[in-house]
């Protein structure tokens, strides 16, 4: 073995594919209404009209409900060693209130699924929350906008880690409260549709509480017999400004602060919100009582990071946008180049090297150990192609060889990163824009639901035989 090939992850590095229960799991609202599931506020947005790009709904993803036990095979003769899922919280709680009924069949669900998992050899890496609010309590109180969440969560972790805690050693409370806050309540582009100035603040505030309470009960009532860890996963993205002036250098840190320092710099730091937002927000920006900064302060055990793409960034904006820091999101350069190809999605492009810089940031910043929960690419008009054509994602196997390559350099350069998933297993029901952009490394067929690995899938699987270091036997 030459020195550059020489592997530099952890001989216990965890590495598989992410997907959440929204996204995948219904295979009609038949069969959600005789599983015993309740609906979402997905299921909800899905009915306004332009709401979802491709008029498709959350109740006919890819049917992993029947399709569980084949996907988990797939996924584990790809060389797998962990699956990254989440919990549908109206499919455990329909009604989803602390004092609402559970669904059995759904607990057995997952008990299938998680039992599964061990049997063949994946670790199982479990989401809480992933966006699929219980329907019914946006309708009692507004969900995340009321405090009145807490105590409805609480209920629903308790039960998870009742159910599951044995089994389950890693926990995630929360996915991207910046997704849930800003794209739920700031542009609505995503459920529950609200456009507001006042609200984000609020329901991220709600989201921190929730996720701090959370964690509390985990680590007072099961932590000390089930001895797991547990955290919060949050997306944002590497900027690079645009160019060296003072104010474009500026704009990046108050974009980190917007969309990453928001959530971390209360949960790592301690910090009552990032002085930019401050600034930014005066008192729509709520304020944690030292109670409630001494519960969030070191509620996650490590840092967990979805990972996409890098922006060019300019201070000021033409239209306003406070979750991006009152920045412009920019993909040229000054010299008129730009910084990727394009993908299936406009805010999303292929910029390897800004990973590195994003992990060794986080790494530095936090100083907690990364899990990397997600990461991944949508190739640009892989819906139009054929089959043949779209398992041959040559595009989605450059995105990741690239981006792999980027969390090695990161560890080699001293970041200690725990585990990789990619996003996502197969193509699912990406949010508000439907079944449209494809994220998966496997191919589904939505009028079949037959799944093909792509290229990218044995890319991938081949990259972390190359860069884990086989334990000692
Ligand atoms: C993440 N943005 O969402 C989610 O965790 C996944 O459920 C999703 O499928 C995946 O990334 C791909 O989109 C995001 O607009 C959605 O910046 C949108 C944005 C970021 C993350």
């Amino acid at each position: 073995m030459t020195i550059d090939s020489k592997p530099a992850l952890r001989p216990d590095f965890m590495w598989g594919f992410a997907t959440a229960a929204a996204q995948m799991e219904s295979g009609s609202k038949e069969q959600d209404a005789a599983a015993g599931k309740g609906d979402s506020i997905w299921d909800y947005f899905c009915e306004k009209p332009g709401a979802i790009a491709d008029g498709t709904k959350v109740s006919r993803t890819t049917d992993f409900y029947t399709h569980w036990k084949e996907d988990l095979a797939l996924m584990k003769s790809l060389g797998v060693n962990s699956y990254r899922f989440s919990i549908s919280w109206p499919r455990v709680i329909p009604n989803g209130g602390a004092e609402d009924p559970v669904n059995e069949a759904g607990l057995e669900f997952y008990d299938q699924v998680i039992d599964e998992c061990l049997r063949i050899g994946m670790t199982p890496f479990v989401t809480l929350y992933h966006w699929d609010l219980p329907l019914a309590l946006y309708k009692k109180y507004g969900g995340w906008l009321s405090r009145r969440i807490i105590p409805d969560f609480e209920r629903y972790a308790r039960l998870c880690f009742e159910r599951w805690g044995g089994k389950v050693k890693h926990w995630l409370t929360l996915n991207e409260p910046w997704v849930v806050a800003g794209l739920g309540h700031y542009t609505g582009s995503f459920a529950p549709g609200h456009r507001s100035s006042s609200e984000p603040w609020i329901v991220g505030h709600h989201l921190i509480l929730a996720h701090a309470h959370a964690v509390k009960i985990y680590r007072d009532e099961f932590k000390p017999a089930q001895h797991g860890e547990i955290g919060i996963t949050l997306n944002g993205d590497w900027v690079e400004p645009w160019d060296e002036s003072p104010e474009n250098v500026q704009a990046a840190q108050d974009k980190m602060d917007a969309a990453i320092g928001w959530f971390a710099d209360p949960i790592y730091l301690g910090h009552n919100y990032p002085a930019s937002m401050r600034k930014m927000l005066s008192d729509r920006l709520p304020t944690f009582t030292p109670e409630e900064l001494a519960l969030v302060h070191g509620s996650s055990d490590f840092y967990g990071c979805n990972f996409y793409t890098t922006n060019t960034i300019k201070a000021g904006c033409v239209v306003e946008d406070e979750i991006n820091g009152n920045t412009t999101l920019c993909f040229d350069r000054p010299d008129g180049s730009v910084i990727g190809p394009e993908s299936d999605l406009g805010w999303l492009r292929d910029v390897p090297w800004g990973f590195r810089k994003h992990l060794n940031y986080l790494y530095s910043k936090y100083q907690k150990p990364i899990y990397i929960t997600e990461n991944g690419y949508a190739v640009k008009g892989e819906s139009q192609m054929s089959a043949e054509d779209a398992v041959k994602d040559a595009d989605r196997v450059t995105y990741y060889r690239g981006y792999l390559d980027a969390v090695r350099g990161a560890v080699e350069d001293g970041a200690d990163i725990r585990s990789y998933f990619a996003w996502s297993f197969h193509d699912n029901f990406e949010w508000a824009s439907g079944l449209g952009p494809r994220f998966g490394c496997v191919r589904v067929d939505y009028d079949t639901f037959e799944r093909t690995p792509k290229d990218s899938a044995y890319a991938v699987s081949e990259w972390f035989k190359k860069n884990i270091p086989a334990e000692s036997s």
